[in-house]
């Protein structure tokens, strides 16, 4: 990587990019600095043609507790409105192309939780512990705490969070459809690389048809979404890829996907 990272960690295991939040004295606090070096990091991983899927975790105590309170207490609404790097690229994971799985343990709190929602999916810890806490900070959540929590819960739960800024477990977060599997602390983070593995190893054409379909069911009428389905379930037809998983199917041999 071009760029010296100081807030994060990047590697590339087996065509996935593992990038982990990495400022363990901060409780991996989201300052300007590390949503730079984030961009940077997703860039380097999408030109990466060998890279197939990201994960993106932090440590056993926290995944980031929220956005940086030292760093954003002293702005003004000149600052924010000018956007002076805090907010300028922190939307940059929801623009992935490649699918970003979330391994999060310990806390998800404010910007952290935002940033975990911005991924495809979510694999926790059983130590997890999810909320908006904006409001006990005379503030309210900024990139997606009030909108994308709110599709993935409901309103009644997420303004229960929002209002309260109350946290919610790993249980309770995977009661309410915010995270897709809980596993013990041991192993959270290999299953969820097993899992970035495996998605990488499949035709990484089909793989963003998919994502980009489920993320069209969360912006259109259920008749737009299902002829947008059927539109690109006919089109992995024109694709070598398709021919050949259906032909190992039928061999009773794995697939080597050439991602055409
Ligand atoms: N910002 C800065 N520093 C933090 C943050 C944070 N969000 N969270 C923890 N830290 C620091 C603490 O200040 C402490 O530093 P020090 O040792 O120097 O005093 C260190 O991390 C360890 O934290 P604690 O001693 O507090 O650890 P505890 O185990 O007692 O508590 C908690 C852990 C519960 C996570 C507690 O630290 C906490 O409540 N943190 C703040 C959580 C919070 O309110 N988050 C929301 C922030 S606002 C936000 O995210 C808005 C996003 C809007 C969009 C942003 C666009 C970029």
């Amino acid at each position: 990587f071009g760029m010296k990272f100081e807030n994060i960690l990047v590697e590339r295991r087996q065509g996935v990019g593992l990038i982990t939040l990495d400022r363990p004295q901060a409780m991996n606090a989201l300052c300007a600095a590390l949503f730079d070096e984030l961009e940077y990091a997703l860039d380097e991983l999408e030109a990466d043609d060998k890279i197939g899927a990201i994960m993106i975790t932090g440590n056993d105590k926290a995944f980031a507790a929220g956005a940086d309170i030292r760093e954003m207490k002293d702005k003004t609404y000149q600052d924010m409105l000018a956007d002076s790097g805090l907010i300028k690229n922190s939307a940059r994971l929801s623009k992935c192309r490649k699918p970003v799985i979330a391994a999060v343990a310990g806390y998800a709190l404010g910007g952290g939780c935002e940033l975990a929602m911005m991924c495809d999916f979510i694999i926790a810890a059983e130590n997890a512990k999810f909320g908006q806490p904006e409001i006990t900070l005379g503030t309210i959540p900024g990139i997606g705490g009030s909108q994308r929590l709110t599709r993935l819960v409901g309103k009644s739960k997420a303004m229960d969070m929002c209002l309260t800024g109350r946290m919610m477990d790993a249980s309770e977060a995977e009661r309410a459809g915010l995270v897709s599997r809980v596993e013990p602390l041991e192993s959270y983070q290999q299953v969820a690389m097993a899992a970035a593995q495996q998605i990488a190893g499949y035709s990484k054409p089909v793989v963003t048809m998919l994502k980009d379909l489920v993320n069209v069911a969360l912006e259109t009428s259920l008749e737009q979404g299902l002829n947008a389905e059927l539109q690109q379930f006919k089109a992995t037809f024109a694709l070598d890829d398709q021919k050949e998983g259906m032909a190992a199917f039928t061999e009773k041999r794995q697939p080597e996907f050439k991602h055409r």
